[in-house]
């Protein structure tokens, strides 16, 4: 098996699966330790789901809060990119994904999250993600962020559409080290049938999961409320998912430091 690796922006290369790509910098080991709350991995799926990120206690929030900071203040590298489901990377440590519809702001999220202006490669053309792409955190953190390609997007080739969704779904169906998808919304544009069907393939897998909105500095506060309830109230027919929704914009930093707090947290869990 092989993966095409990035060393730069612009350069590619072949590496066998079994050698660990050595570009990944320096590392901060022990940034994290465990978390006060244990539990399991699909300990939020079904109940009170919206403790995690959006009902924490003033202190445990600090504390999360600058876990996430220092998670993500460190050294974050581009480690994979698979076409297709038999090239993936072998699994290891927690992996959160992130899926939305093309254009929705993934490749953002994760510079936004990680403070690198082009760690992931963006572009205001739909389309630009076409491989599952992997980034590996500090070295102790254990963990890697997935961006993947997106769906709904209408003008590309209809066989392009159909293994990119094939991918996206096979990816999600089938990673036991997948521990969180995030799954991301345009706050001007809400839930569209195209996500309901990511979210009923989640429905499906064992992975928790929560909507995030994004590019909600493109929408005025009155509006923005009004999104966010009626994503909650689409999220009540899927109790697999987290009810609270994350908003967020890549732009201002909206919703970074929480975002970052939950999968600290998460972390934490999967440490113990
Ligand atoms: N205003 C605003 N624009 C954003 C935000 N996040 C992303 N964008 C813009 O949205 C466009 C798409 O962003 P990407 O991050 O490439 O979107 P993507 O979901 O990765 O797209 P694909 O890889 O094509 O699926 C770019 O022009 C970004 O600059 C945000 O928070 N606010
Ligand atoms: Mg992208």
């Amino acid at each position: 098996m092989v993966a095409v690796a990035r060393s730069s922006r612009m350069m590619r290369s072949v590496v066998p699966t079994a050698t660990k790509p050595s570009w990944t910098g320096p590392r901060h080991a022990g940034l994290l330790r465990a978390g006060q709350n244990r539990q399991g991995r699909f300990g939020r799926k079904l109940g009170n789901g919206s403790s995690e990120s959006t009902r924490m206690t003033t202190a445990t929030d600090a504390e999360l809060m600058e876990r996430g900071r220092k998670l993500f203040a460190g050294d974050w590298q581009f480690i994979w990119a698979s076409p297709s489901i038999e090239t993936l990377p072998p699994m290891a440590g927690v992996e959160v994904a992130f899926a939305g519809r093309s254009n929705v702001g993934k490749s953002s999220l994760i510079n936004a999250l990680t403070g690198r202006s082009s760690l992931a490669r963006t572009s205001r053309t739909p389309g630009r993600t076409q491989e599952l792409i992997f980034f590996e955190g500090p070295k102790g953190a254990d963990v890697r962020l997935v961006d993947m390609p997106g769906y709904g997007f209408a003008s590309a080739p209809k066989a392009r559409i159909a293994s990119w969704t094939s991918l996206i779904h096979k990816f999600l169906l089938g990673r036991a080290s997948l521990a969180r998808v995030y799954v991301l919304i345009d706050s001007r544009h809400g839930i569209k049938d195209t996500d309901q069907d990511i979210l009923t393939t989640l429905d499906r897998s064992a992975v928790s999961y929560q909507v995030v909105l994004t590019k909600a500095d493109e929408v005025k506060a009155a509006e923005l409320a009004e999104r966010i309830e009626a994503t909650r109230t689409l999220l009540a027919r899927h109790p697999a998912a987290f009810p609270d929704v994350l908003v967020t914009s890549s732009r201002t930093g909206a919703g970074m430091p929480e975002l970052r707090a939950a999968m600290a947290r998460l972390i934490g869990e999967h440490q113990r």
